[in-house]
């Protein structure tokens, strides 16, 4: 697949309503900070006036909570720790920085958060007691390392506010994300946080093509989950005409997609799937009907089939975006037009990955869990956080031209994984398989239940209508392929059910792939 550095660009890299499929002669947009939106770092008059503003991230919210490399006369550091960014830098200039100044630009940003929740962040002061550690104690990147690595665990032990690194009155807001137990993870957020968070949705929706005068329709959940206020603010300060749809309603949806002519969507893909379907129900082509072009799909982990079904099914291109509460929510790595692989942005989290079972780091190209350091966080910043994704780092550089490394779509968490008589099985396998066959329709589930003593896994799929013709040994050979493809991937034959359209339970949001009954 062909993808040209965004010097060779300049048109639109979707066309409206052209086929995805055979026009990857991709393009980059990247006209945002013309345009007057920020290069992910500048004070809030900057924003107004369109003014460049430098690679530092300072924030208008008091000395104490300023971080990296800006030149505020007020700030107390130690200049010796930090690189001269004399030239505004825009985010196209940002995206593109050689390795080794966006390294320099890296460590001054974690010295900088290191002296300041080591100073402020109760968790962090004991961590340094404990450790006898202190900051200037940290003088490459690598010795990151020498701080431990901490869990989801961690943040729900020192619930609600064990992390928090400034002062109350400088947070702004608060985001939460629940997990299946126990308490949720309380996120907190300075104005600053809020700003960088947009300014990297403005960066990853510029980067796909996203401009002004494109209608954005934002359907994930708006209030404590991340990816509808935070996407919102992006969409705005990008220029965007944005419609807070949030999650769910899908008549409504409909409504809004027709009436205003929406041109990109937020959503999870689960959620694109289903709302093809209600389109068909309705008697609408997903691509005649609607003035789509671009969707943005993230939050849970999918196949690159899945997202070929999406494309294909509207006629848009459809991009992978990936992020968690922890570290803003969306915006932490985000694809190019190239589609292979998600950049990471550098300049805001510092990456590493893991062996999950030693926590040692894995050489780059193999997977292992990732590891994320937030280097532009006031509020809340963490240190070497387990996110629980398995993903690798692509060895080779973009030929997009960005420097900012590439993540592998994600393979699912540490704990999606399970065991089927003795062999580990990742949901998003069975998903490559499934998604990747003609006939299958758009949704399925993995139910494993207990039979005596022995597992039983079920994958419960639905199928295209023209698949139930009236002829069951048609079905059962279907039945049958299905199984084997299955069983050639994962290594496991799981017992297929073939199911129409609309028979699995739907969500607006997350979807659940496997109910592991084994236990109960
Ligand atoms: O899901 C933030 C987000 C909002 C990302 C909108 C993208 C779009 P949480 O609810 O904290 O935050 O869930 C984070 O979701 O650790 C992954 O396990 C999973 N996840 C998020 N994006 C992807 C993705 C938001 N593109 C958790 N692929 C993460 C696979 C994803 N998994």
């Amino acid at each position: 697949m062909a993808c040209f550095p965004s010097s060779m660009s300049g048109t639109d890299p979707m066309p409206g309503g052209e086929s995805h499929a055979h026009t990857r002669a991709h393009t980059d947009t990247p006209t945002h900070n013309q345009k007057g939106i920020r290069g992910g770092t500048a004070t809030g008059d900057a924003a107004d006036t369109g003014r460049a503003v430098t690679t530092g991230t300072a924030t208008g919210t008091g000395t104490n909570s300023r971080i990296g490399t800006d030149s505020s006369p007020t700030h107390d550091r130690d200049t010796t720790n930090t690189i001269a960014a004399p030239e505004p830098m825009a985010d196209a200039e940002i995206e593109r920085l050689d390795r080794a100044p966006l390294e320099a630009l890296q460590l001054a940003r974690l010295q900088e958060t290191i002296r300041r929740v080591a100073a402020s962040s109760p968790f962090y002061r004991q961590v340094f007691s404990d450790e006898h550690l202190t900051p200037d104690q940290f003088t490459h990147l690598d010795d990151i390392r020498k701080l431990p690595l901490i869990t989801k665990e961690d943040l729900r032990a020192h619930y609600p506010d064990g992390f928090l690194a400034v002062p109350r009155e400088e947070v702004v807001r608060l985001h939460t994300s629940t997990g299946t137990t126990g308490k949720p993870k309380a996120i907190f957020f300075t104005r600053g946080d809020v700003d960088r968070a947009s300014d990297l949705i403005a960066r990853c929706m510029a980067m796909t093509g996203a401009h002004p005068g494109d209608v954005f329709q934002n359907m994930v959940g708006y209030g404590l989950f991340t990816g509808g206020l935070i996407f919102h603010y992006g969409a705005e300060k990008l220029g965007l005409m944005v419609i807070p749809a949030s999650a769910g309603n899908t008549e409504r949806q409909l409504e809004l997609l027709r009436d205003f002519g929406t041109t990109v969507v937020h959503l999870t893909p689960s959620y694109a799937l289903y709302l093809a379907d209600v389109l068909e129900q309705e008697g609408l082509d997903p691509q005649k009907d609607l003035k789509l072009r671009l969707a943005y799909i993230g939050a849970e982990p999918h196949s690159d089939e899945t997202r070929t079904k999406v494309e294909a099914i509207y006629g848009i291109r459809a991009y992978n975006s990936y992020g968690l509460s922890e570290m803003n929510g969306p915006g932490v790595a985000f694809e190019c037009p190239c589609q292979d692989g998600l950049h990471i942005w550098e300049d805001h989290y510092l990456v590493e990955i893991i062996d999950p079972d030693t926590g040692r780091p894995v050489p780059e190209g193999e997977e292992g869990e990732l590891v994320l350091t937030s280097l532009t966080r006031e509020a809340m910043p963490l240190l070497r956080y387990r996110t629980g994704d398995l993903t690798y780092i692509y060895p080779e550089p973009c030929p997009c031209g960005r420097t900012h490394r590439r993540l592998a779509r994600m393979r699912g968490r540490v704990d999606d994984m399970f065991i089927y008589h003795g062999v580990n099985v990742f949901p998003s396998e069975i998903e490559r398989v499934l998604m990747g066959m003609p006939g299958i329709g758009r949704n399925y589930q993995i139910v494993l239940t207990r039979e005596g003593s022995r597992d039983v896994m079920q994958v419960r799929v639905e199928v295209e209508r023209y698949l139930f013709d009236g002829s069951l040994p048609h079905l059962q050979q279907f039945q049958r392929q299905v199984q084997e493809k299955v069983k050639a991937a994962c290594l496991v034959r799981p017992r297929i059910e073939l199911l129409e359209a609309g028979s699995l339970p739907r969500t607006t949001g997350k979807a659940t792939r496997v109910l592991d009954q084994r236990q109960v």
